[in-house]
């Protein structure tokens, strides 16, 4: 028992350190996926802490051997009568669990039941009772999907029947109508590597041109809960949330969604998607059919030639796909194509595979003759982040060469490129110490009593997660930047108002057309663009020198569990298959 309770701790202990939030029974399934990522795992997440735990069956070792020493397995009654020793034992705990559930609030009542805010549970309830609890509530919806089903339909009924689905038009509805569409799922690119350069080097030149030239959201985040990729493939399709417990492309890629994909293909679009991993990694030649996609390419349809990391490289997985994109362009009359990279995953450690790319810093420095010399200080060379700026230099080139070789395809002329990163590269906090804080006279990092040391906290981590959007066509010049936060679910009514398509199910709005815009995050933290809301913490972070009302905090709250529970209750009761079902039963296409 100590030894499974323990594993229980070391599991959640590192968990933790991947995802900041806590394991669940319902990720068993998803846990094969991290048979892939294993190496990313090892060098990126086990660390000193995740050991503590082992002193629990140490403890317990030392504890029986001195028993055993004192005859207490002999002769237990010479210790005190057992059975009264048992009894006192579970009065005593009885009586402290009582005292500690008449504190509950409502509030914390509500929490264990829908267990998503899983920091919270865990800090307020342990991670045992937590344990149990996810048991309880994962197989919920499984074992009986009767069980609570009426309230969860109704819920998600009354959410969908009170939204004005009025669509508002602004200079931007419908400007693409028509036009092919390639979105470019950048994998692990963050936003902050785009305003990046290191000694003039830009770590991202052709998105940086691309941005310039097109329409580049500066404020977007994606909203991924434990299935990071494939959860970004679900959100931006749906413009629904993550499930809270385990992840739809394992648990709930079989139920009924609206999606791009989908309602493209009413519109006439062939829909494909490409990626150089496994089709089974993420389920992904399932989730996709399901998703409407009338083809997914994957690493069979491939010629693996080249492999960085998890698969074949980006260079030559967008050599090979131009060839794809050019023999169905040729056939179809329009097309909607995902594509999905993949050499710019952790742990980032093929390095020589990369390129050239230094990550130093060139300052002057007087030698002994007084005179002003230049020198080249190592900075981020040898350093996870440093490795991760390579990487993601690779990346942005091979994105280069993919939008190259697409216009002397003439692929280019009627197609919008739609680039995005699909998460944050789940980089450590303390990754990020040596960046803000080197000092390359001393080759060393600034002690943190410094005055000018740049402490990295949770609220600037979180803020820094961001990922690249940009929309960019050949033929015109937008050079517009939009700041108005956005996420993921926002990316289905946005594209749809240049598109010309919508979903009533969506939960994002068309950030055009938004007045203020909220970031609701599967943790049930929110963004807008005055305050980051940590609800695992009840606090915030002001974003904007004014002040931010009780109400504001209250209305924004409501609205996130809200989104939430319907995005939960949607999926995990599959409301659109049920819907239909009902609709046929009252028009008699089901007696
Ligand atoms: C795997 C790739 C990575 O095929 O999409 O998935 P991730 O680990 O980022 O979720
Ligand atoms: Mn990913």
């Amino acid at each position: 028992l100590s030894i499974f309770l323990t594993a229980v701790c070391v599991i959640n202990s590192m968990y933790y350190t991947f995802y900041l939030s806590f394991t669940s029974v319902s990720l068993i399934a998803t846990s094969l996926q991290i048979i892939d990522v294993g190496d990313a795992l090892v060098q990126n997440v086990i660390e000193f802490k995740d050991f503590l735990f082992l002193w629990q069956p140490v403890v317990l070792l030392i504890v029986y051997f001195r028993l055993n020493k004192k005859g207490y397995y002999e002769k237990p009654e010479k210790f005190g009568n057992p059975k009264r020793k048992m009894i006192g034992t579970l009065i005593v705990a009885t009586i402290i669990l009582s005292i500690f559930a008449s504190t509950l609030t409502g509030l914390e009542v509500g929490r264990l039941i829908k267990q998503w805010n899983r920091e919270f549970l865990v800090a307020k309830f342990g991670v045992y009772f937590y344990q149990v609890n996810d048991i309880v509530r994962s197989l919920e919806p499984r074992i009986n999907t009767l069980f609570g089903y009426d309230n969860a339909i109704r819920q998600v009924r009354t959410f969908y029947e009170n939204r004005t689905s009025e669509q508002k038009k602004n200079k931007y509805t419908n400007i693409f109508e028509g036009k092919n569409i390639i979105m470019i799922q950048a994998e692990s690119i963050q936003k902050f590597t785009m305003e990046l350069d290191f000694d003039g080097r830009e770590v991202t030149p052709n998105l940086n041109r691309l941005a310039k030239e097109g329409i580049n959201f500066t404020n977007f985040y994606s909203q991924v809960s434990v299935g990071t990729s494939s959860d970004t493939e679900f959100t931006l399709s749906t413009s629904l949330l993550p499930v809270s417990n385990g992840t739809v492309a394992i648990g709930y890629w079989d139920r009924e969604y609206v999606t791009i994909p989908k309602i493209l293909k009413d519109k006439g679009y062939f829909t494909f998607s490409m990626h150089g991993n496994n089709g089974t990694f993420w389920n992904r030649i399932a989730m996709h059919d399901s998703f409407g996609y009338d083809k997914f390419f994957h690493k069979s349809h491939y010629d693996i030639d080249e492999v960085i990391g998890l698969g074949l490289s980006d260079k030559s997985f967008f050599r090979q796909s131009v060839e794809k994109i050019k023999d169905i362009s040729s056939k179809e009359e329009r097309y909607y194509a995902t594509i999905i990279t993949l050499t710019n995953h952790t742990p980032f450690d093929e390095v020589d595979k990369y390129g050239d790319f230094p990550v130093t810093m060139k300052v002057e420095i007087e030698n002994e003759f007084g005179e002003l010399e230049e020198i080249e200080a190592p900075y981020m060379e040898g350093t996870t982040l440093g490795n991760y700026f390579k990487a993601v230099r690779y990346a942005d080139e091979a994105m280069g060469e993919f939008i190259d070789a697409l216009d002397k395809e003439g692929l280019l002329e009627n197609t919008v490129i739609v680039i995005y990163g699909d998460h944050d590269a789940r980089l450590s906090r303390r990754d990020y110490v040596r960046f803000y804080n080197y000092d390359p006279y001393t080759d060393s990092v600034l002690s943190s009593s410094n005055p000018d040391y740049i402490p990295v906290d949770f609220y600037s981590y979180e803020l820094n997660r961001k990922v690249p959007l940009v929309i960019w066509t050949k033929d015109k010049q937008f050079g517009v930047e939009i700041d108005t936060v956005m996420g993921m679910y926002d990316m289905l009514p946005t594209l749809g108002n240049m598109f010309g398509f919508s979903s009533p199910y969506a939960l994002g709005q068309d950030i055009f057309s938004v007045e203020e815009n909220v970031v609701v995050f599967p943790n049930g933290n929110w963004l807008t663009n005055k305050i980051y809301f940590n609800s695992q913490r009840n606090e915030y972070l002001a974003l904007v020198d004014e002040p931010i009302s009780k109400s504001y905090i209250e209305a924004y709250s409501l609205l996130s569990e809200e989104y939430m529970q319907v995005s939960n209750n949607f999926i995990i009761y599959d409301y659109l298959r049920r819907k239909k079902e009902i609709q046929d039963v009252r028009e008699g296409a089901i007696p």
